[in-house]
């Protein structure tokens, strides 16, 4: 399928969920699966038909909006930075879930802390090397589970799976996770990123089944 099919079908898929009158189920908190989720064993890849090599030193993540100190680091500098692994559940918003999966990056709240972002800054935006886009509350983004994860198992990401580095926000729904990731800002105001302007979600809570919007 070529990529504007690919994409023009999961736009319509959302417009008829929102058409139907689509709403999310109830569903004990304590449930691993999220509600209308169903558990996968295997890792599939999601993209859009784009995988971007980009040689490590090429390779730069830029971290710029309303922050006190803009930054662009090397694979270098950002590898130097204090890592940490994470073992976490993934949550596909066409309804694949994926237990267990072993993260290793730079935690999100260790950039916080480096760009010290301005007080106004509530919302973040994402950029990747593939052109893909997406916005996510800052609040969201504090967990300390939420990673920029340059390895998986204990492996260098794949390139199918987003590497050199990606991000991984397990309490959202996985489109919130920018593989390929070149850029974070900080803003005061959302921007809807690639697939928020087709329809999906600004926050992305699979707990809420928070898929359109
Ligand atoms: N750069 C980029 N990031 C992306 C995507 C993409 O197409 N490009 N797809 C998103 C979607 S819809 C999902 S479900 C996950 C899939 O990650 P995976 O391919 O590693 O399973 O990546 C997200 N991040
Ligand atoms: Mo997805």
């Amino acid at each position: 399928m070529s990529k504007e099919r690919y994409i023009q079908a999961k736009q319509r898929w959302a417009e008829k969920q929102l058409a139907s009158g689509f709403k999310p189920r109830e569903v004990a908190a304590t449930d691993r699966l999220p509600p209308g989720q169903k558990l996968t064993t295997g890792f599939p890849v999601l993209d859009l038909g784009v995988r971007p090599e980009i040689p490590l030193n090429e390779w730069t993540l830029t971290i710029d909006g309303l922050v006190e100190n803009p930054t662009a680091f090397s694979w270098e500098q950002f590898n130097a930075l204090p890592q940490v692994t994470d073992l976490s559940d993934f949550h596909c918003v066409t309804t694949w879930s994926k237990y267990d999966c072993q993260w290793t990056g730079v935690a999100f709240t260790t950039l916080f802390e480096i760009a010290q972002p301005k007080p106004e800054a509530k919302f973040v935006y994402f950029t990747s090397y593939d052109g893909y886009s997406t916005n996510v509350p800052l609040t969201n983004c504090l967990d300390d589970d939420v990673l920029v994860a340059t390895r998986f198992g204990g492996e260098p990401v794949s390139l199918e799976h987003g590497g050199p580095a990606r991000i991984i926000i397990p309490k959202l729904y996985a489109w919130k996770g920018a593989k390929f990731v070149k850029s974070i800002t900080f803003l005061a105001e959302d921007r809807l990123g690639f697939w928020e302007v087709r329809g999906y979600h600004y926050v992305g809570d699979p707990w809420k089944e928070e898929r359109y919007a």
